[in-house]
């Protein structure tokens, strides 16, 4: 995809041309600086079928089937799609018979075991995608129990499961198409089977995760379906992302509006996805004590305990400027 409007560019001029503070501006311009350099790799694993494809091109408008740059050199099954500094691992999950099953388990470990040049874990959050029309969600287990969380290491925070294919839950019952949303008995229905996700992976593993049920669309056949929650998992995602790395997925998420229409009103998630953005731009390693004292050079004369609270204060501002300007970047995509 063809990135024509460059989030960090837009928010340094946006920045300088405020009326921030120097050293503020000075300091924000200089951690936009280091968040240009990161790279997310995020892999995206789920039973063939469940809905991987579909969902990294309603997320990320990747045209994943042109877009399979390369395939992993190592792991013919795995597929890599670098989207700019976004890179997709789509690999198959569990499900495709003992052989290949036994490969894809080898595989995914290999994956997530690995280690980015610094050392740290390549991986910075696996997505497991369930089948939400399936009956039978042992093999899903079997793979989030068995192969994902064992070789997490210690941050089991980078998993997010989420179920797809709400759509067709209940045989494609309790579906209303023409408001493209689930109807309450349906709603339950989901509500029910998100709780005994979660209840199950708690039992087998011990961790606790926040799943939710979305549907990614279809666009084939005589009736497309725009997605559902589809804010709802950006939202996760970009929550469950290093904080140093949220701005990348400005950069790569899907331009049409139409993708993130529909949503359950649980949460503002288009606000949640602003403020985790704007947390990300504004928030400066020893901000508090760096930035006080560039105030307190500023002002002068004012003593180091009061800086420091005036310098959180000023931050404070910092953070509603970025947002506001994440706010207008994101304007003609989340429509406002
Ligand atoms: N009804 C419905 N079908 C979906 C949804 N997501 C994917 N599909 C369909 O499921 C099939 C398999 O999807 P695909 O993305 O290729 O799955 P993958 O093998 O995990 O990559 C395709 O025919 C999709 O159109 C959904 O949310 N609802
Ligand atoms: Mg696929």
């Amino acid at each position: 995809m063809q990135n024509n409007q460059n989030f960090a560019e837009k928010m340094q001029r946006d920045i300088e041309a405020s009326g921030l503070p120097e050293a503020i501006k000075r300091k924000l311009i200089a951690n936009l600086l280091l968040l240009k350099g990161k790279k997310v790799n995020m892999l995206v694993t789920g039973a063939t079928g469940c809905g991987k494809s579909s969902t990294i091109n309603a997320l990320f408008d990747a045209d994943v089937s042109k877009v399979g740059v390369g395939v992993d050199p190592e792991t013919m099954d795995i597929e890599k799609y670098e989207l700019g500094n976004l890179i997709l691992w789509d690999s198959p999950g569990l499900g495709d018979g003992k052989e290949a099953d036994n490969r894809h388990a080898k595989n995914l470990k290999a994956k997530l075991l690995e280690r980015d040049s610094e050392g740290n874990p390549l991986i910075d959050l696996v997505l497991v995608i369930l089948d939400g029309s399936s009956r039978d969600m042992g093999t899903s287990f079997e793979l989030i129990s068995n192969v994902i969380v064992p070789n997490l290491g210690e941050d089991k925070c980078r998993i997010l499961v989420a179920i797809n294919q709400a759509d067709m839950a209940m045989k494609g019952r309790g579906w209303d198409r023409e408001n493209n949303k689930p109807e309450p008995e349906l709603e339950r229905f989901l509500e029910e089977k998100v709780e005994s996700v979660r209840r199950r992976i708690k039992e087998s593993t011990g961790v606790d995760v926040e799943p939710i049920y979305y549907s990614a669309g279809y666009k084939d056949g005589d009736k497309p379906q725009r997605p559902y929650n589809l804010t709802k998992l950006l939202y996760q995602i970009v929550h469950y992302t290093p904080k140093d790395k949220r701005t990348i997925y400005a950069n790569n998420i899907n331009r049409d509006r139409e993708m993130w229409e529909d949503d359950d009103d649980l949460k503002d998630y288009r606000d949640g996805i602003l403020d985790d953005i704007a947390e990300s731009v504004s928030e400066c390693a020893n901000v508090g004590a760096e930035i006080g004292e560039s105030v307190g050079r500023v002002i002068g004369g004012v003593p180091g305990r009061v800086i420091g609270r005036i310098g959180g204060k000023i931050l404070g501002g910092a953070f509603g400027v970025v947002k506001s300007i994440a706010k207008s970047f994101f304007g003609g995509i989340f429509g406002w």
